[in-house]
């Protein structure tokens, strides 16, 4: 089988035209310190893109995740809201503004958290595995799985290559966030590989320590999650690691696995208060792979938990190239830490490590909400056959990366304060983009306005 049969397919969520800052996640520093800003969806979506294009000219297969109708009018009149829209956003801002703000996020543009997916080399039935997370932690990510699914049903949809599983039970004991807490070690994509799931907390009390759970910030991932998404996707024994993120970290604003740590092929980057065991993990690791891992640790010395949360170096895309080198793609927050973009220069390109290139790229208006490259980004490792069975136009091309960027620029605004939230004008605008963006992925009619 040739070399390049197997690539991993990064599906970039597309940003939506209500990205707004609303300061909606607890926990996430960067939610946080930006609520009420105002926002540029267009400067957003485009940033987006622009990582995309920069990545299919390097070589890598670039796919595409449309975002999610918004603002979700129906959930409002399930809460009770009643009227036509307009009257429904504007009795919602009125009498309960923080609801408001949540139906209008953006946030499936961050697509780590779409789903958990499992190449067909490690799934017992030969495809490829999908499970939507139920992101039950935060009201306005709790709308997002089932569009999620039917989105994802409706690219994967050739059943001989791909099997699609319901989210777990949203509730606290399956609190699930999806690939961000999911990493895959392998030697070539091809070949099979060992499933590393990071979670924060165990919601029935064993498999921690006890009391060794976060004081401030909540724990996302459960174990039980994770063992359940294990064994739906048929993962035995042999093949996962169950690693407890650090509490330390969770607290200093660590919210997802992603912050703090990024793997590919046999490569594991870390920070040193990633996990909480690292030396049991590592050795199982070191157990269940087939290649020798090459952990890269970075030191709480070099780049503290504080700077790793502010510049994002460990939300980076680590990808493969055809030579055995891999190139870590960094938000630009980066640059501006001087010990971190030290660190990235002596100990990552200068290490012992098959991380040769460090390219950065700028997507600010995702990452004032705590979204940087890897976030944007869910990672499909896809056969050849695999990949020409896709449904729709999602896989990028310089065309299509053109037709996006004007179809942006047609309906986008340049300027979002939550204020303007209940404007039913951003409303009816947000929906005739979708309707069109459908025709362009040609993904059929995938949101509820187009069933209706
Ligand atoms: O769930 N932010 C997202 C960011 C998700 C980042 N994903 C990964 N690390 N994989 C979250 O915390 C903020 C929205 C707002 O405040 O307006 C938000 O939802």
């Amino acid at each position: 089988m040739s070399e390049m049969a197997w690539r991993e397919v990064n599906f970039d969520g597309l940003v939506g035209p209500t990205h707004n800052y609303s300061g909606l996640a607890l926990g996430n520093l960067a939610s946080m310190s930006h609520q009420g800003l105002v926002a540029n969806p267009r400067q957003a979506a485009l940033q987006g893109l622009g990582k995309m294009k920069s990545l299919v000219e390097a070589g890598y297969v670039q796919g595409i995740l449309p975002p999610q109708q918004r603002p979700d009018i129906a959930t409002l009149r399930l809460l009770g809201f009643s009227g036509n829209d307009g009257e429904v956003l504007a009795r919602a801002a009125g009498e309960a503004p923080q609801i408001l703000r949540a139906v209008c996020s953006a946030s499936s543009m961050w697509t780590a958290n779409a789903a958990t997916v499992t190449p067909s080399v490690d799934a017992p039935d030969g495809r490829v595995h999908f499970t939507p997370a139920n992101l039950q932690s935060s009201f306005h990510r709790t709308l997002e799985p089932p569009a999620t699914e039917r989105i994802l049903a409706a690219i994967f949809r050739d059943q001989a290559h791909f099997a699609h599983h319901p989210a777990l039970p949203a509730t606290p004991v399956f609190s699930d966030e999806g690939a961000a807490n999911h990493t895959r070690l392998c030697g070539d994509y091809g070949e099979p590989g060992v499933h590393l799931f990071v979670h924060g907390r165990a919601a029935f009390g064993w498999g921690t320590e006890e009391g060794v759970a976060p004081r401030h910030y909540p724990a996302r991932q459960t174990l039980e999650a994770s063992q359940a998404v294990a064994r739906q996707h048929g993962l035995t024994e042999s093949q996962v690691v169950f690693a407890q993120q650090h509490p330390d970290a969770i607290d200093a604003g660590v919210f997802h696995n992603d912050v703090i740590a990024v793997g590919n092929g046999p490569v594991l980057l870390y920070h040193e208060i990633a996990f909480l065991d690292e030396q049991i993990i590592l050795n199982e690791l070191r157990d269940k792979m087939r290649a020798p891992l090459i952990p890269v640790r970075i030191p709480e010395a070099a780049v503290s938990l504080e700077d790793a949360v502010a510049s994002y170096l460990f939300n980076s895309q680590l990808l493969s190239n055809p030579d055995g080198t891999m190139t870590l793609v960094v938000p630009g927050e980066c640059q501006e830490r001087e010990n971190v973009w030290r660190t990235i220069q002596n100990h990552l390109l200068a290490g012992h490590n098959p991380i040769s290139e460090v390219v950065v790229r700028d997507v600010k208006q995702s990452m004032r909400n705590g979204g940087g490259p890897a976030c944007l980004r869910l990672r499909v490792v896809l056969s050849e056959a695999e990949r020409a069975a896709l449904s729709g136009r999602v896989l990028l091309t310089e065309a299509l990366h053109g037709e996006l960027t004007a179809w942006v620029k047609r309906h986008y605004r340049d300027l979002l304060a939550p204020e303007d939230l209940a404007d039913p004008q951003l409303a009816e605008e947000a929906l005739k983009a979708l309707d069109e963006l459908t025709r362009i992925l040609a993904i059929g009619a995938v949101y509820p306005f187009q069933r209706a």
